[in-house]
């Protein structure tokens, strides 16, 4: 690899497959499956393949909020998707998700299956679906998928821009870490001036708008992601502070970021949940003893 300053892109871009990037090995640039491979299919309503990542943590959060409320229906089996291991590239999971990534959703509660991708798509799926977390009222409604939107735009100029080159890229690039912080920065400052007059992204109610963001932004305000607390400054936003420790004091939350989680401690990781006890029996902390 030549260095930031030396290099001059060639008249036509080649793939190099050994490119030192923390994601040289599943990084394609094509799509489709690499492989044969049918995904798992359980007892409940909604089958989820997916990775405790601050995109699938969304649903898993999503699905244990209208379990919260009294939705039976809502019931799911969790099987999890080891991105680094490729099992986003097998033939059954780009059937459900052609663009090979998690979180995808089979919804087998009617008639036909349906195939839902998109961490966005997928909450607006569930909310219309039950009746809940999406308002209903025109001006509401359309304050809350404002906020799932700019959420769905604004994340990968956080993961993909800033965390990558601050943390996985295998050289530091000055230009491009100054430019994804800088960004990042801007929209740590748009959510926190949202968050002085409004309780919720989406006005008094906690809505999917919330769901999909406290993932990502709320991670990032306690320091947990890319270990850039202190390089952003985070503490200083302190409405994203009040409505990130809000947020995580719901126990809807609290479970979904256990699914499918596969860091951290032991105790918090749930590989795969196909029943509620499964938060109190089948932690990585009480399985691996047994194993
Ligand atoms: N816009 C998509 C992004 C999903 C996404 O980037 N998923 C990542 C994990 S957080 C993934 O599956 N990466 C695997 C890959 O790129 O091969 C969504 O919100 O669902």
């Amino acid at each position: 690899m030549t260095n930031a300053a030396d290099y001059t892109p060639s008249k036509v871009w080649a793939w190099n497959k050994e490119n030192g990037g923390a994601f040289a090995n599943i990084n394609r640039p094509i799509a489709g499956p690499t492989h044969d491979k049918e995904l798992p299919v359980g007892k409940h309503p909604f089958q989820l393949y997916s990775l405790g990542t601050p995109n699938g943590v969304k649903v898993t959060i999503m699905l244990e909020e209208l379990l919260e409320l009294g939705h039976a229906g809502a019931e799911y089996d969790a099987w999890l998707i080891r991105i680094n291991q490729g099992d986003q590239f097998g033939s059954g999971f780009v059937e459900v998700n052609p663009n090979s990534k998690i979180p995808a959703l089979m919804d087998r509660s009617g008639a036909q299956p349906i195939r839902v991708f998109e961490s966005g798509a997928i909450l607006m799926h569930l909310a219309e679906k039950f009746g809940e977390f999406l308002p209903t009222e025109t001006a509401t409604r359309a304050e809350c998928l404002s906020w799932l939107f700019w959420q769905m735009g604004s994340a990968p100029f956080l993961g993909g821009g800033f965390g990558h080159f601050f943390a996985y890229a295998p050289i530091k690039i000055e230009y491009a870490i100054d430019r994804y912080a800088m960004e990042v920065k801007r929209q740590l400052d748009v959510l926190d001036r949202r968050l002085a007059e409004s309780e919720y992204l989406g006005g008094d109610a906690y809505t999917i708008a919330d769901i999909a963001t406290w993932p990502w932004y709320g991670a990032l305000a306690k320091g947990l992601a890319y270990d850039a607390g202190e390089f952003l400054q985070v503490q200083d936003y302190k409405n994203v502070q009040r409505w990130t420790d809000q947020i995580a004091a719901r126990p809807a939350v609290q479970r979904g970021r256990m699914v499918n989680r596969v860091t951290g401690d032991p105790a918090t990781q749930l590989h795969e949940r196909h029943d509620a006890a499964d938060f109190l029996t089948k932690t990585q902390d009480k399985l691996v003893p047994a194993e």
